[in-house]
């Protein structure tokens, strides 16, 4: 096929929207590949058969023989590099890779790159609206939005990536201006033996970065100290040398630089405290890239948060209803029940429950007993989710999000909030946990 134009030969496996994005970049530059998907019908195979007819594609179970004609796989993120035949292939001397990676040898611009449990959309998508607000060209995207192939282009001043575990782990060198794992915590236990194997996934990202950025309050979040590697902080505490944090002047708590007090907390229309830590991560990022302070703080408080994160919905006799669908794991389910706890002047009713990815709930009991009036569960691991709970408040066993909603109209008192903040995935019962904060939104309203 016409493609052939080097000595070298590459497998995309997966063709999903990232293997879609490798397409165009191999054959934009005439690298020779092949395409396999262990599914009968991938979500691009429409758009590669119409775009790229002459590319050969394989679909269903992966065969290894047809693995190794490659010398490198760019392997989707979507799957396990555990899967046996791509281990098989790699046995053989075959390069397991990704579309990070690749990524990173060809992009000219610097790189500020983003990962961690929570709260990776929410400061990627700050960090870029600060970048805008300054005046550069900055492209946005990675695991949130467009594939990271897509944004390269030549007039591109700065590239912002959110990259997950399971981008990390198919990426050797990412060579970042500056990096950060935001924080750590508990998710996608179903691909990983333990917290030691996810973390160490995670902090690939710090391979070949110029200066890094670390959570004060977490240590997970920390590198190993590299020789000529700046390291700046962010953190609920008050800040010294190289750190952002809080201070308080004349009784306001302000966003602080160092020795210095940036603007309120009270100019930031997000709430609660991960919320603050947040905007701190996004200006250690920004300053790290020289970002001036001014536009950087003008895109805080413009910043409304991102839909169904703690997203508020309607009032309706003295509750307040937010959708949090995002919460697909226990720390972000927690930062939500702590952060919008301690703000209400009633209690929380919670509507949890989904897939929870081999999760364990066990430190969501305490923050539980201490700021909700009951709990609805639904989804597939409602039952292991009620073990965890114990019966510290009632919990409501539901078949239906609807049936959710009415539980939760029902039993919250004026002053209360109702929370959806499911501590799981929605995808035992939701196309995406898009379409679950839609549907809640969506019966929340209904409601007389
Ligand atoms: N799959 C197969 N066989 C294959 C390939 C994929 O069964 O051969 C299945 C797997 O169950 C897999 C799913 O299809 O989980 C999706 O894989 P895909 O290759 O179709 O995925 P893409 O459309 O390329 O999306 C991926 C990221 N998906 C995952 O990491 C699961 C997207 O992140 C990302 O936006 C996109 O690349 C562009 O970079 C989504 C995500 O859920 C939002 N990420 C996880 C998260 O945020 O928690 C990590
Ligand atoms: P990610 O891209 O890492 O999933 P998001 O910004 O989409 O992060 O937020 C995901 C979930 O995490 C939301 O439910 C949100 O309320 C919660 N969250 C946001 N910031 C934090 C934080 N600093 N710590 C813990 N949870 C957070």
């Amino acid at each position: 096929m016409s493609l052939i134009a080097s000595d070298h030969f590459r497998i995309v496996v997966g063709l999903g929207k990232s293997g879609m994005s490798l397409v165009r970049f191999l054959a934009n530059r005439g690298i020779a590949f092949a395409v396999a998907d262990t599914r009968a019908q991938p979500p691009e195979l429409e758009t590669l058969r119409r775009d790229y007819p002459q590319v050969e594609v394989r679909c269903g179970e992966l065969d290894v023989e047809f693995l190794c004609r490659a010398d490198e796989l760019y392997v989707s993120p979507g799957l396990a590099l555990a899967t046996p035949a791509l281990q098989q292939a790699a046995a053989r001397g075959v390069r397991l890779s990704g579309d990070i990676e690749l990524f990173a040898r060809y992009a000219k611009a610097p790189l500020i790159a983003i990962t961690g449990s929570n709260a990776k959309s929410t400061v990627t998508t700050l960090v870029g609206e600060m970048a805008a607000k300054a005046g550069k060209r900055v492209a946005v995207g990675g695991n949130l939005g467009t594939p990271a192939l897509d944004l390269l282009d030549d007039t591109v001043e700065l590239y912002v990536l959110e990259l997950s575990s399971f981008q990390l782990e198919t990426t050797d060198q990412l060579n970042a201006r500056v990096a950060t794992v935001l924080n750590i915590s508990e998710d996608h236990m179903d691909r990983y033996s333990g917290l030691p194997a996810y973390h160490l996934a995670k902090h690939r990202i710090f391979r070949g970065a110029e200066q890094v950025v670390i959570n004060r309050n977490d240590a997970l979040s920390r590198p190993l100290p590299v020789a000529g590697q700046t390291s700046w902080s962010f953190g609920l505490s008050t800040p010294d040398f190289k750190a952002f944090g809080l201070r308080e002047r004349d009784g306001e708590k302000y966003l602080a630089y160092e020795f210095e007090c940036l603007m309120p907390v009270r100019a930031l229309k997000v709430r609660g405290a991960h919320n603050q830590s947040n905007a701190l991560a996004a200006l250690a990022l920004g300053h790290a890239v020289g970002l001036p302070f001014a536009p950087m703080l003008e895109a805080l408080r413009e910043f409304t948060g991102l839909a169904h994160r703690c997203q508020w919905v309607r009032e309706r006799n003295g509750v307040q209803w937010y959708d949090d669908s995002k919460a697909t794991n226990v720390g972000a389910a927690l930062a939500a029940i702590e952060g919008l706890g301690a703000d209400v002047d009633g209690k929380l009713v919670l509507i949890a429950g989904g897939d929870g990815k081999g999760a364990d709930f066990s430190a969501l009991r305490g923050p539980v007993a201490r700021y909700c009036r009951a709990v609805v569960l639904l989804g597939r691991d409602a039952e292991r989710l009620r073990q965890a709970l114990g019966n510290d408040v009632p919990l409501i066993h539901v078949a239906s999000l609807d049936e959710a909603v009415e539980q939760c109209a029902v039993r919250a008192e004026p002053g209360d909030a109702v929370l959806l903040s499911p501590a799981c995935a929605s995808l035992d019962m939701f196309k995406n946990f898009e379409e679950r904060g839609r549907l809640f939104a969506h019966a929340a309203g209904r409601l007389a």
